[in-house]
Parts: structure tokens; sequence; C-alpha cells
């Protein structure tokens, strides 16, 4: 169940198998006769650091701030276009390292026989297998997160059958050169040579035959097996690229191939094991090709196993993709073919970035959101910089776009770039990182200094609006425009509803920060009372979550955004339990969305379905789910935007979280949206806020026990699925705890360190 399987090799770049150890990242295709890995490294970026101020910024932000209250959008943009934006406005792209070339003569397609490639999510292996008249040949490939090198295992069952030719290249600026015997290297600086510079390096051991070369091809002859070890170094990083490559090689090698795969296996298990999720698999099923059966949910039928594999993918993906001290996953995690891939393959902070980091509390990656919190420290001088030249603000900001230079002015153009909430969003998983564990150390030294540092912009930023409330802007509901009466159409606005829960949220646990750490007193009371001035959400003529200060209509109202729902997902302040007019109008939203088209990238999907489990509706959740796979799925399960793009599956992964376990009310909710198609099933490991992990088993849509894990002592309200009670709560050494159930069924349970709470339900 934890294994893609394929019975012929990729034709194209999604049908490749992605792996990675966050820094380097390979796509492997599994050409018999043709091999090709794609190989990526998460610094190789086009451009580098820069002053993208505009001075003409803070002169007009008044201006525009006015001509936008005055209800002149069109004049605002103009105006906002040609002095607020970045100078440059644009990124430089994200760039791959190169290609590794595998050719093993003799192996056309017309002798292949028994031909499997896979990867093995448990593993973190992808392996290609087949026979050519009668020898069975295989390859195994994976990337070392403990050793930084990619490892390829070639071998075969007849001995001294083994031959091929390996080689690099890339598409521009790199050469490549046999450094010695066993070495061959591809090397360059990005930008015709102006730019950083990378280095790929090969070291080659073969057991039995020959390794010679011809010009930039490494050849094998009749060897029984072979090992070739792939380092990777660049110019942002390292000092000196020569050295960290010819290291990584040189303890690699001397580690052997047997202690490499070993300590790997033990590394990546330690996070994919944590999580599991059983729904009973149907063998038939089992038994396809993973797109087969991609192909068979694509006519909308039913596969469990599947969407329990594209769940563990996406854990997979985030491990593969970001680990501590790597780049945050970009839009395409660490994998990318193309030197001007789409939207450069940058960090968006619109949601894109975010949604990366949707599963990883719930999904019990914790120590993979640490690159996500570099990024903000990256950003914090030159967002310090944009705060002070672009808007006279304390604090830093950012806009929709960055990259690892630090860019933080707004980007592409008014229409999307002139939203300053991305710093702020982002710190949302600062909190959550700390909710989940409750490690106060990471709360004090980490998370609150970025916190604080982001509110004090908005402490300044904030404007009065005509009726005395304070407001963000010149902003925007990301990328979605609204018509005024007059016909005119706009997106840039003051005051979107989205910023205003985006900061009341990140004052709030400011306040609740610099409590709980006994600091800051009189910067929490100006919060405070910045906080009681911010205008409170509004029920629109649709019965809807207004999206604007002003009820307007949507020239768009299909739109993929649905950033006024921030506040159910991934925000906590509307709850069905709390604030159930303003769930009655969140279900609003997503009926008029969806009813419109909504929902046609596989991020917006992937949203729309953790909207629908925090809205306690398990069939619509499954049902969105189910569209996300049919519709927006290329074969390799990576996320089709379209084109690829990796949040879809980060965020898909985290609604299936959603709908089994939440815990954002100040209460563990189990089952609180699990799909009726989903009758019977198991699920361990999954983690709530306070530092506790979840199993949960159902039978028949029921619950019928679940076990609470506790790493911190506390008291939890846990709460059964509707219609369901608690019936006994056991502790580890079998006595039984009281229980006072409240009227809603919840319970109150005593956690300690290190122990469990087992509950029956009926
Ligand atoms: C946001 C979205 C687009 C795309 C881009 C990378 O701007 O609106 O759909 O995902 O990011």
């Amino acid at each position: 169940m934890q294994t893609l399987w394929y019975t012929a090799p990729a034709a194209s770049w999604v049908e490749a198998l992605p792996i990675g150890n966050g820094r380097i990242g390979a796509m492997v295709f599994g050409g018999a006769e043709r091999e090709r890995l794609q190989i990526n490294e998460d610094s190789i970026w086009s451009g580098g650091p820069r002053d993208t101020v505009n001075p003409l910024a803070r002169p007009n932000l008044d201006a525009v701030r006015r001509l936008l209250f005055d209800g002149k959008p069109v004049a605002a943009t103009e105006l906002a276009e040609r002095t607020m934006m970045g100078v440059p406005k644009t990124l430089r792209p994200y760039e791959p390292l190169g290609d590794l070339w595998l050719s093993f003569p003799g192996h056309a397609d017309a002798h292949v026989q028994n031909y499997r490639r896979e990867l093995d999510l448990d593993a973190g292996i992808a392996t290609t297998a087949y026979t050519v008249e009668g020898v069975a040949f295989r390859r195994e490939v994976f990337v070392s997160a403990v050793d930084q090198v990619l490892v390829v295992r070639v071998t075969c069952d007849r001995p001294g059958a083994l031959s091929f030719d390996a080689t690099m290249t890339r598409e521009k600026d790199a050469a490549l050169s046999v450094m010695s015997s066993n070495r061959l290297v591809l090397h360059g600086r990005c930008d015709a040579g102006a730019g950083l510079a990378f280095r790929g390096e090969l070291a080659i051991e073969h057991d039995g035959g020959s390794l010679t070369y011809v010009g930039p091809n490494a050849l094998v002859r009749g060897a029984s097996s072979a090992v070739i070890y792939l380092a990777a170094a660049t110019s942002f990083r390292h000092r000196d690229p020569v050295q960290t490559c010819g290291q990584h090689l040189r303890d690699a090698q001397r580690k052997g191939l047997h202690a490499l795969r070993t300590d790997h296996l033990r590394d990546h298990r330690g996070l994919m094991r944590r999580v599991e999720l059983m729904l009973p698999a149907d063998p038939a099923l089992e038994a396809m090709p993973t797109d087969q059966r991609l192909a068979r949910v694509k006519t909308g039928q039913e596969d469990a196993g599947l969407s329990v594999l594209y769940f563990q993918f996406g854990r997979y993906l985030l491990i593969a993709s970001s680990r501590p001290g790597t780049l945050p996953a970009n839009l395409q995690g660490v994998w990318s073919d193309s030197m001007s891939p789409p939207w450069n393959s940058d960090f968006h902070l619109n949601i894109n970035i975010q949604m990366n980091y949707w599963l990883v509390e719930t999904c019990n990656l914790a120590e993979c959101a640490l690159p996500l919190f570099d990024l903000l420290d990256l950003l914090r001088e030159s967002g310090r910089r944009t705060a002070r030249e672009h808007y006279g603000c304390r604090g830093f900001v950012a806009h929709h776009i960055t990259d690892p230079w630090g860019f933080t002015t707004p980007g592409d153009g008014a229409h999307w770039g002139l939203w300053p909430m991305g710093v702020a969003w982002t710190c949302s998983h600062l909190w959550e990182h700390f909710a989940f564990s409750g490690d106060r150390d990471f709360l004090a030294a980490r998370a609150y200094p970025l916190m604080k540092e982001a509110a004090e912009f908005f402490a300044d930023y904030l404007v009065e609006d005509s009726s005395g409330r304070l407001v963000t802007g010149p902003s925007m509901s990301p990328e979605n425009s609204y018509k005024l009466p007059n016909g005119n159409v706009g997106v840039l606005c003051m005051g979107p509803s989205m910023d205003t829960q985006i900061v009341r949220e990140l004052f709030t646990r400011c306040v609740a920060a610099s409590e709980l750490l006994g600091v800051d007193a009189a910067f929490r009371a100006d919060l405070e009372s910045k906080l009681r001035r911010l205008p409170q959400p509004r029920i629109g003529k649709h019965g809807q979550i207004q999206e604007w200060s002003e009820d307007y209509d949507e020239p768009e109202p299909g739109h993929r955004h649905m950033s006024h729902l921030y506040a159910l997902h991934p925000g906590d302040q509307v709850t069905v339990a709390t604030t159930p007019d303003l769930a009655k109008a969140a279900r609003r939203v997503l009926e008029r969305r969806l009813a419109h088209g909504g929902g046609h990238t596989g991020w917006s999907r992937a949203w729309i379905t953790c909207f629908w489990a925090r809205l306690h509706d398990g069939k619509l959740a499954h049902e969105n789910f189910m569209a996300l796979l049919a519709k927006s799925t290329h074969p390799n399960l990576f996320d089709d935007h379209p084109p690829f793009q990796i949040d879809g599956n980060f965020g898909g992964t985290a609604a299936v979280a959603e709908m089994l376990v939440q815990s954002h009310a100040g209460r563990v909710e189990l089952l609180p949206a699990l799909p009726p198609a989903w009758k019977q099933g198991r699920v361990r490991g999954l983690r709530v806020r306070g530092g506790i992990e979840v199993d949960v088993t159902w039978r028949d849509g029921k619950a019928t026990t679940a076990t609470l894990r506790a790493s911190l002592v506390g008291r939890h309200m846990v709460q059964p699925p509707v219609g369901q009670r608690v019936v006994t709560a056991t502790r580890g050494d079998g006595t039984e705890i009281a229980l006072r159930p409240a009227a809603d069924g919840a319970v109150e349970l005593p956690f300690a360190v290190g122990k469990e709470v087992v509950l029956t339900l009926a």
C-alpha cells in the first residue's frame, strides 16, 4: 500500500518518480536502455541579492490609499503600478542542476521483459527491474539525508553481464570534466557565468570488469555490479563547492553502500513510519499499477487504497523536499526540469508555500517545518528595509513572492504583488509549531521575536477608514477582482476580509505569547487596543462571508482563491461550534464557488477539501478529495495545477488528516469529518495541539477506540464523533479515569508525559 509502481518506463517528466533528501532531488525515469535521472539542488537559483526598494513607494502611499477609499481602484492601480512595485519587480528562476544519463547497450525495449519500476515510500527508494535475455537487471536509487549523496546501485544476476555508459548534461552554463580515474564533474555558474557556482560530482565504483573514459562518458564494461555516488553543492551554502563535493564523496565511499543504505532507511523510516493510515484495500486494485488505478478513479470509481497512497505520498514528498537546514519546499518542492519553470518555481506567499506546510504538524513531521522558519529569518533584513522605505513602518514585511535572495518588495504587478501579508501569514506556522509541541523555548527564542516584528509592521501600517476602523491597504483579496456599481473592476482595495483575519490572528497570538512569556506589556496593550478596532466579519447578500469591506459582486464567482475563508482554515476564528452563523456563511461561499466551476486548480481543490473537513462534512470533503485525484493528479501522483505544482499534494494530505482528527477549536475532535465511504479503518500517529499523538480505530463509520499519547502534562477536552460517546477512559497502567461528559459529549482528560490514555467509544 506504500508503493507507486508501473509496468513501463516514464514517457514524460510527470511519470518519473521523485526522490530527495530536502536538498538534492531527482526524478527517476526508469528507462531500460537509457536511464535519465533529472537532478536538482535546492539552492540553484539564477540572480543574486539585490536592492529592489522603490523610492517612489512611500511618497505615493497616501495617494493610492485615498484613491481606494474614494472607490477609484483603476486610478489607484495605475498609480501603484508606477510607484509602488519593486525595482525590478520580477524574480529570477530556480534552475535544475542537470541530468545524469545511464545507457545500457542492448537493453532496447524489444529485448526487455518483466519490466517494473516503483517508488517505495516507506524505504525512500526508487527501483527499476527487468530482464534481458534471461539476465535480471536491477537499479536502486535513493538520496541520503544522513550522508548527503544520491546513490545509484546497479546489479545483475549473471557475473560480468553489466555494461553501461554514464554522463551528465545541463542545458546551459556548465561544463563536464573527467577529474580523475573515477570522477566525472558537471560544474558551472548560473547566468552565463556571472551567478551562483554549482557543482555535481560523480564517483563510480564497479565490481569486476573495467572503467574507462571516452570524452565525457564513463564506460563500465563487463562488471557484475556498480555503485554511482553523486554529490552536489553550490556557492549559496558552501564556501567551496569543490571541497564540499569532494568531502561528501570521500565520506560516502569510505562508509560504503551497505552502511549508507542502512542509515538512509533508518533515517527515512524514522519520519515516514510515525503515521499509519489503514483503509481496507481491495486486493484486485492493489494488484493494479498506480497509473491504471488513477485512470480508474478518473472515471469516478472509489479507491480507498489509492487515497491512502496519496496521503502518504504527501508526507513522503515533504520529507524529500524540506529537511532541517535546506530551503523550504518551493512551488515544485525541489523538483524542476526547466530553466524557466512556471512562476519561476519560486516561494509564493499568498497560499502556496503555506499550503506546503499545512500537513507538517498534524502529520507528525514537525522538524520538516524548520526550513520555513529559516525563510522568515532570511527575509528579515530586507523585509525591514521594505517596511521602512515603502511604508514608513517598523517591523518586517514581504509580499506575494520571494526567493532565497530575500526579495520582499511587491512583485510581478500590482494585481498580484501589492499584498503585504506574506510574512504575517507565514508566521501562523510559528505559532502552530508551538501549539503542537508546547515548546516554550522555541516560542521565546524563535517564534515570538519573528511574530512580534511581523506585528510591529501592522501596528504602524493599519490605517483608519471612514468609520474609524483599522484596515490594511493598498492590498487585495488574493488575486480576485470585484465589480463596483459603476461597472469598474478592481483588484486593489482597502481592508479585504482575509487581511483583517490574518492581522487579528497575528495580534491575538502575539498577545497570548507575550503573556505566556511575561514580556512586552506596553506592546501587548497597543495590540489589544488595535484588535478592538479591526472590522468584524460580515455576511453579505448571498448569505456568504463577505470577501471585501463592501458587498461587491465578483466578475469571477468561481475564483480559485477563497481567501475570505482563511478564518475557517487554516485559521480558527470560524468554527462550527463557536461561530455557527459564520460557519453557515462559509458554507455558502464554498457552494457558490463550486457552482461556478471553482476548485479548478489542484491547490484550490485541496483547500476546498480542508474547508469541508473543518465544516465537519465528511461526504463533501471526500467528494472533493476524489476530485483532486481525478482531475488534478498526474500519473506519478504529482499535483496538476496545471501544470505540476506541489501545493495540491501537500494540501490534499493535510485535508485527509483534518477529516480524521482536528484540534484547532480548543478540543481534540475524533473523526470530525469521516467520509461515509471510509466505513472501516485505523489511523495511528496523527498529532494534535498540546503535544499529543492520536490513534483512532473505527468500524461501520463509528469510532471504537482511540489512544492518546502525551509528551506534555495537561488537561484536554476530547470530543467523540457526532452521535457517539466515550464509554471508558483508561490509563496505560489499567486504572480508569472518571468521566463527566459535557452536554456535547466531550470529556476532559488528564495527560502525563510519556503516558497514554485509551478510550473506548460507542
Ligand atoms: C498563486 C495562484 C496561482 C498559482 C500561483 C503559483 O498566485 O493564484 O493559481 O498557484 O500562485
